[in-house]
């Protein structure tokens, strides 16, 4: 029986300061232009922005313009490239402008007038056609090679080369990380690029898959359920649990669908064995079937799009089963079990919800 309790008061540590900055998501262009004579295009598809031109000699620029400040420290954006790149953000700091300069390189460079030159590593992992965050503390580029240096302000975020960008943002450490607002960690959030925990418990499991994906929409990375629509049933053991220990502990995940889903939580209770809240999109509560509560999500979550969910799992058993049996101080969550193809990302628990 593990039980792993992951209150760890951390509200009081990230009293929580929602306050990055998105200059871009993927949604549109408007601000975007080529700044070379070279030949170029943005555009934007399935939430994310495409740069084709002539490679390195065709040039992408956002201007920022903004004031630095301790909450923008940290800048960071997806990328997916095939081809060589240079990405420049451009300073204004007390000694004039610079550019730190990002390139697939393992090494970095150094100063050379106003270009601080960073590598962002290996070559062949970089440039793999593949998703990958990017997450830089500006300050400390810049220091590492004009350490009496201090920046002003960020005046734009440059591009060389064709590719795909997305979610180019500023913000401190907390804001930066896919931290919820609530400062509690995930169960599962997808960053680590792996499905561990993630397996197909039912149906025919090669006409199914578990990956992890970048989400253009979500702008960030998420667990993609592929199958046989509710044939195909998966499962996810969190390695650290959720253990109900008061009636006000609330259970998060962030879900699209698109077509008919069942989310169940299997619920351990000391005093009454295995329960199961199962959600459907209905528009109506079905009540008890069995050890089973059935509670309905509304038709409006087969959308398509995110929607982030938040339950009450010790309060739905008591509500159903009776409140006498203690669910919400003596039982506790390691498995969802999920039918459908639909998409996951963000689960979490919260406390004082
Ligand atoms: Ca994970
Ligand atoms: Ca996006
Ligand atoms: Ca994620």
């Amino acid at each position: 029986m593990k039980k792993l309790l992951i209150l760890l008061g951390l509200t009081s540590v990230f009293s929580i300061s929602a306050s990055a900055v998105v200059f871009s998501d993927g949604t549109n262009v408007d601000d975007w232009r080529v700044y070379t004579d070279t030949a170029g295009e943005i555009t934007t598809h399935d939430g994310v922005l495409s740069f084709s031109g002539e490679g390195k000699a065709t040039g992408y620029r956002l201007d920022i313009n903004k004031k630095y400040g301790a909450s923008d420290a940290f800048i960071s954006w997806y990328m997916k490239y095939s081809e060589n790149f240079t990405i420049y953000v451009r300073l204004t700091t007390e000694k004039g402008v610079r550019y730190i300069v990002y390139t697939p390189r393992v090494d970095d460079r150094g100063i050379s007038g106003e270009f601080i030159k960073i590598g962002l590593g290996d070559s062949k992992a970089v440039l793999d056609g593949k998703w990958h965050r990017v997450v830089r503390n500006l300050e400390e580029d810049l220091k590492k090679f004009d350490p009496d240096n201090n920046i002003i302000s960020i005046d734009r975020f440059l591009v060389r080369g064709s590719g795909e960008i997305d979610k180019l943002q500023t913000g401190s450490y907390y804001d930066i990380v896919d931290i919820n607002y609530e400062g509690y960690p995930y169960a599962e959030d997808a960053e680590d690029e792996t499905i561990d925990g993630w397996s197909i418990y039912s149906g025919n499991s090669d006409k199914a898959t578990i990956t992890n994906v970048y989400d253009g929409d979500k702008n960030s990375r998420v667990i993609k359920l592929d199958g046989q629509g509710k044939a195909t049933g998966y499962r996810f053991d969190s390695p650290d649990g959720i253990y109900l220990s008061g009636y006000d502990i609330r259970m998060c995940w962030d879900m699209k669908a698109s077509e008919d889903y069942t989310v169940y939580l299997r619920i351990e209770t000391e005093q009454d064995g295995r329960k199961y809240i199962a959600y459907t999109p209905r528009d109506e509560n079905r009540g008890v079937s069995g050890n089973t509560v059935r509670i309905g999500l509304g038709k409006g979550s087969m959308d398509g799009k995110w929607h982030k969910y938040c339950v009450d799992p010790g309060m739905v058993l008591g509500e159903y089963f009776g409140y006498d049996k203690g669910y919400g101080t003596n039982s506790w969550i390691e498995t969802m079990f999920f039918r459908g193809s639909i998409s996951i990302d963000n689960i979490y628990d919260i406390a004082d919800g």
